[in-house]
């Protein structure tokens, strides 16, 4: 690491809980240290000394026009010199929110908070209160944010409540919510068959993005729009990350299942930040001031990031860009595989829309359990290989990858090529 970086890094080691604002920047996925960025630039991160590399994290998916994209850039800018927040209704608010229930016909309504956590927390109040219902369902390896419900470990059996998955959450928070495998239907049915009168909402993300990528088998979200409807719960499609990321729909449009509501982020706010929930007007109006569920925030909606974030989906409306998108995703992720595979390697890619996923094991996984039997070891050697050959993955077996439409032949090129050279150090490495 450069002496700045280092440096940096010893400041922020000081007065920052593990020198990070979010546990997954701190590399500790990969047994190394952060570089400090200096600069986003299209497809490139630079860091504080001077070195570039072709992103695949992208701020973990908001930057789907790549860094810096001069429509974002002018909308923010234009905004900022008329004030940065004002803390009562603006137009921006209102064309984003039109423009969301434009392409999301299943959200007709929907309220902008400031993160995914906001909007996933919401909308199982709003479930809860819906339903007069206190459980939930989740799946292992879905991840939906930092609020206590979902912070919580696959108890044993199926249908056993959950159990705290980190210091500080009570039992109580934990004892409404269980957890089943992902893809796995079954396990839906008999928790739903054995709780199901208890169950507020079924939450899944629709393709799993925080277990690597793992794409939902055929049948699957429909089949839990089927049991939700048949038990009276929600069904809840977290499209934090897939949203206008595997489709301008979103999943709910690729695969053609309309849940009851929907929770967004990420691209949708430009890199600023926008989180937002939404569904049925009939659900949304039980929202203050509307309705008697409480949620507020004094930055909800506020004009910069309604700025960058229209500016973002007003392109993505126009452009359409997920078929090629998905080409360059797919490249990448093949590619990579391919060329650890070629070393002697056990490896899968994925790739669904503009977002990916590299898994050191055969066959791409179907579960988060399936995704944790594969080579972690074997990752993060080649993590760090890839990023000496300036190219950066995300510092996690467990994330996904995403590319922009600025990630051009170039990069691909580049990336495949450094990922031949990483492939081939890891295999002598590893002897
Ligand atoms: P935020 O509160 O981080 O804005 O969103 C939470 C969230 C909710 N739902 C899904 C499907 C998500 O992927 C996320 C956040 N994703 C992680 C990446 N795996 C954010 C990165 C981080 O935690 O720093």
């Amino acid at each position: 690491m450069s002496s700045l970086g280092a440096d940096l890094w010893r400041r922020a080691l000081r007065v920052m809980p593990g020198g990070v604002n979010s546990p997954v920047r701190s590399f500790r996925s990969v047994d190394s240290t952060p570089f400090f960025v200096g600069r986003g630039e299209g497809p490139f991160l630079c860091d504080t000394d001077g070195r570039r590399y072709v992103d695949y994290v992208l701020s973990w998916g908001p930057l789907i026009l790549g860094h810096a994209p001069p429509p974002v850039v002018e909308a923010v800018r234009l905004q900022l010199e008329r004030g940065t927040s004002y803390g009562a209704p603006t137009e921006g608010e209102v064309e984003l929110a039109e423009r969301i229930t434009r392409l999301m016909p299943a959200v007709e309504m929907v309220r902008l908070v400031n993160s995914g956590t906001e909007a996933t927390m919401s909308a199982l109040r709003v479930a809860r209160a819906a339903t007069g219902r206190d459980a939930v369902l989740k799946f292992s390896g879905c991840y939906h944010g930092h609020t206590d419900a979902f912070l919580v470990a696959a108890g044993s059996g199926v249908a056993t409540l959950g159990l705290p998955d980190s210091p500080g959450v009570t039992r109580g928070a934990a004892s409404d919510t269980m957890v089943v495998p992902f893809n796995d239907l079954d396990a839906v049915a008999d928790a739903l068959r054995e709780r199901g009168d208890a169950v507020a909402a079924v939450f899944v993300e629709p393709v799993a993005g925080n277990a690597g990528l793992i794409e939902p088998l055929p049948g699957f979200l429909s089949g839990l729009r089927e049991l939700t409807w048949r038990h009276g719960a929600l069904l809840v499609f977290d499209e934090v990350m897939t949203g206008f990321r595997v489709a301008l729909g979103g999943a709910q449009a690729r695969y053609g299942v309309e849940p009851d509501l929907t929770t967004l982020g990420k691209v949708i706010g430009g890199g600023l930040p926008v989180g937002a929930y939404g569904g049925r007007r009939e659900l949304m109006e039980r929202v203050a001031p509307a309705g008697p569920v409480y949620q507020a925030g004094t930055l909800s909606g506020n004009p910069l990031a309604t700025a960058a974030g229209n500016a973002q989906l007003a392109w993505l409306e126009e452009h359409d860009p997920y078929a090629g998108l998905e080409v360059v995703a797919r490249r990448v992720a093949l590619g990579i595989a391919t060329a650890i595979r070629t070393v002697g390697l056990a490896a899968a890619g994925t790739a669904v829309g503009s977002m990916m996923g590299v898994f050191f094991r055969g066959e791409a996984p179907r579960s988060f359990e399936q995704a944790q039997d594969s080579d972690v070891r074997a990752f993060r050697r080649f993590h760090s290989a890839m990023l000496d050959r300036g190219v950066f993955l995300a510092p996690s077996p467990f994330e996904a990858g995403f590319v922009s439409t600025v990630h051009g032949g170039a990069e691909v090129d580049l990336t495949l090529a450094a990922a031949r050279e990483a492939a081939e150090h890891v295999a002598r490495e590893m002897r």
